[in-house]
């Protein structure tokens, strides 16, 4: 590890690799926050070492985890200004930027929320997935618009994140079913919407988020759900307009399951991968908070929000 890397900075990176921090939104505000305190803390001798280190510190946080475009993302609105001459202005930069970023973040959500809430009706039950503070926010400017809400919730094997959406739900006064993952299908007839998050939206309007969102999607096409797909902007990646993929996480097998029991099975091949991609076919809406789109025009918010390139802070 380069040791230019402030420990908090390696603190946050251990906690987005370990899934103490996770979702896409959280990743990015912890992100920001922890660029912030590189800048804050740094004792560099001119402002071309400060940059080295922001620089360094960003690669650290970048190399976590690899879906969630959000983490990028914010990287880059942090360290967009850093071109001042003197260490003080470039630090001044990074501190705005970032102080900047999670305001909006936070914002958006919120905005997010309130047109999420417009697709959904007093009575209404949802079906959700993984846990994502995006898809959250629409239920709560639902309730907040004093609408009765009930959801399905699915668990989300292997981390089961379906938990924490299942309290973070109770909390809103949401009554909620808890149901395993394999029984969506037979509770898709008794829900009227499919809310999820994304960690990542291409250009061409699919969805990458967590696995399991794409057999849901078929399954709720096939039985009339809409599927609707709360996603800030900051989830719109920049580098599918030019042609590149998005890298699924494969994550440790230990998540699926434990060394003595897979010896007992004959040692099969286990494979773990975090995320999967949801054609936009599958997709009724995505919700955002310049408004709701349909999925194959997202590519027109794109161009408009990052224009056709992007430069990479963290490669030298
Ligand atoms: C989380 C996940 C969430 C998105 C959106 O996966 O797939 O649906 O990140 O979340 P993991 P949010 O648990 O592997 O990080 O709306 O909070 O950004």
């Amino acid at each position: 590890m380069d040791d230019r890397v402030h420990p908090e900075v390696r603190r946050t990176a251990t906690e987005i690799d370990t899934m103490e921090i996770r979702g896409a939104a959280t990743i990015a505000d912890a992100a920001a926050r922890a660029l912030r305190t590189q800048a804050t803390e740094s004792d560099a001798a001119d402002a071309e070492a400060f940059r080295g280190e922001l620089r360094a510190a960003a690669r650290t946080l970048y190399e976590t985890r690899p879906t969630a475009v959000s983490l990028p993302n914010a990287l880059r609105y942090v360290l967009r200004g850093m071109s001042s001459t003197t260490v003080e202005g470039a630090r001044q930069n990074v501190v705005e930027s970032a102080d900047e970023f999670c305001a909006r973040l936070e914002r958006a959500q919120a905005d997010l929320g309130e047109v999420g809430a417009n697709r959904l009706r007093d009575g209404d039950t949802i079906m959700t997935h993984c846990h994502s503070t995006d898809a959250l926010a629409c239920v709560e400017a639902a309730v907040e618009q004093g609408k009765h809400i009930e959801a399905v919730v699915k668990e989300t094997r292997p981390r089961n994140q379906g938990h924490i959406t299942a309290k973070r739900l109770d909390e809103l006064g949401v009554p909620v079913t808890l149901i395993v993952d394999s029984a969506a299908r037979r509770y898709l007839n008794d829900v009227d919407h499919v809310l999820v998050g994304a960690d990542a939206v291409a250009a061409d309007g699919s969805v990458i988020n967590k696995i399991g969102t794409s057999g849901l999607a078929v399954n709720a096409r096939d039985r009339g759900t809409p599927i609707m797909v709360a996603a800030q902007t900051l989830k719109l990646h920049p580098g599918t307009m030019t042609g590149h993929t998005v890298d699924i996480e494969m994550r440790d097998t230990a998540e699926v399951i434990d060394d003595e029991t897979l010896a007992e099975l004959g040692n099969p091949t286990v494979k773990n991968p975090a995320f999967d991609v949801t054609p936009p076919r599958y997709v009724d809406a995505i919700v955002t908070e310049r408004g709701q789109f349909p999925p194959e025009s997202i590519v027109i918010l794109m161009r408009e929000l990052f224009g056709e390139g992007t430069s990479e802070p963290w490669v030298e």
